[in-house]
């Protein structure tokens, strides 16, 4: 990670290298915390943050699921995140908001500590490698199961939630490949450690619905209407692990990897097929200020 020159920590800009927190802070101990990935992309009219408010909004969200009051509204922390990446002088970036139940107190329900908001700001390449998207990444199925709607909500973006991620994401590097995709309980396709898992087939662009214990991806959202604009057929429905070896065409979406194609799935060699790239290309001028469609998705730095 490259150090960059402020954080804002409750309401405050504040120098990278003072930004701590005491070890007794509940989230470090519990992971009750909250967070979102952003990114910020360079475009011809200068920096934009992409669906920022989108994704503040979804932090108030998992915030409310988890019973966690932030002390800022989507707006204040949009105004802060503006200045932040302004201050760190950063032209694109990834910013990483994060809400957590601080100093006060341990016991597993949060009485007496603080909520402590915090936003970082740095430089983020590809995800998943230099060549994940031009190449594609290969992916297995995970034997860790994704955390069920009613163990930890997953629509909540919170912290506790990714020993989850972080297992699966362990045990397929571990064994050679580069993602995991995780199944539900019921052996349904959830999705990846840090992505929504995406099917082609047969011209038709499908992906597993919010009932499958997935984070509600914006990214996800902004592809199913890109796709919908390009006049395919979108669906989200159940799908199942033959349905990724049978597909034409896998990929993964997020705001970290962007839209990522699976070449493989299990060893299933599937290659980097026509929708995916066109869905990337249509991604990639979205959030890069390109393609003027899409242009209220923009959030202009300056
Ligand atoms: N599912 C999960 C489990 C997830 O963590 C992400 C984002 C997504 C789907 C895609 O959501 P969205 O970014 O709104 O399209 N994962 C973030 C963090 C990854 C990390 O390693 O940290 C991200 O992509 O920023």
């Amino acid at each position: 990670m490259r150090a960059t020159e402020k954080i804002w920590m409750n309401g405050e800009l504040i120098d990278w290298g003072e930004a701590k927190v005491h070890v007794s802070v509940h989230a470090l101990h519990y992971g009750s915390g909250v967070f979102e990935g952003i990114r910020c992309y360079e475009t011809p009219a200068g920096p934009a943050i992409f669906r920022l408010r989108d994704h503040l909004q979804r932090l108030h969200d998992s915030a409310r699921i988890v019973h966690m009051e932030i002390p800022y509204a989507v707006d204040e922390l949009a105004e802060a995140t503006r200045g932040l990446v302004r201050r760190n002088g950063l032209s694109s970036c990834y910013i990483r908001p994060l809400a957590f139940h601080g100093y006060g107190g341990l016991g597993v329900a949060p009485t007496g500590t603080q909520v402590d908001t915090v936003i970082l700001s740095f430089p983020w390449g590809a995800y998943l490698g230099d060549d994940s998207q031009e190449n594609g990444i290969s992916a297995a199925i995970s034997s860790v199961r994704r955390i069920g709607p009613n163990v930890i909500p997953h629509a909540a973006k919170a912290t506790g939630v990714y020993l989850n991620s972080m297992l699966a994401t362990m045990e397929a590097r571990r064994a050679g490949y580069e993602e995991a995709i995780l199944l539900t309980e019921e052996g349904a396709i959830a999705d990846g450690p840090g992505e929504n898992v995406f099917v082609v087939k047969g011209g038709v662009v499908l992906t597993p619905p919010l009932a499958a214990s997935i984070l509600p991806g914006i990214t996800r959202d902004s592809v199913l209407t890109l796709a919908q604009s390009l006049g395919y057929s979108v669906e989200e429905k159940s799908l199942i692990r033959t349905d990724l070896y049978l597909a034409d065409e896998v990929f993964m979406t997020g705001t970290a990897v962007e839209v990522t194609p699976v070449h493989a799935v299990d060893d299933v060699e599937l290659g980097v097929g026509p929708v995916t790239r066109e869905l990337q290309k249509a991604y990639l001028a979205a959030v890069g200020g390109r393609d003027e469609r899409w242009e209220s998705w923009l959030d202009r730095v300056v």
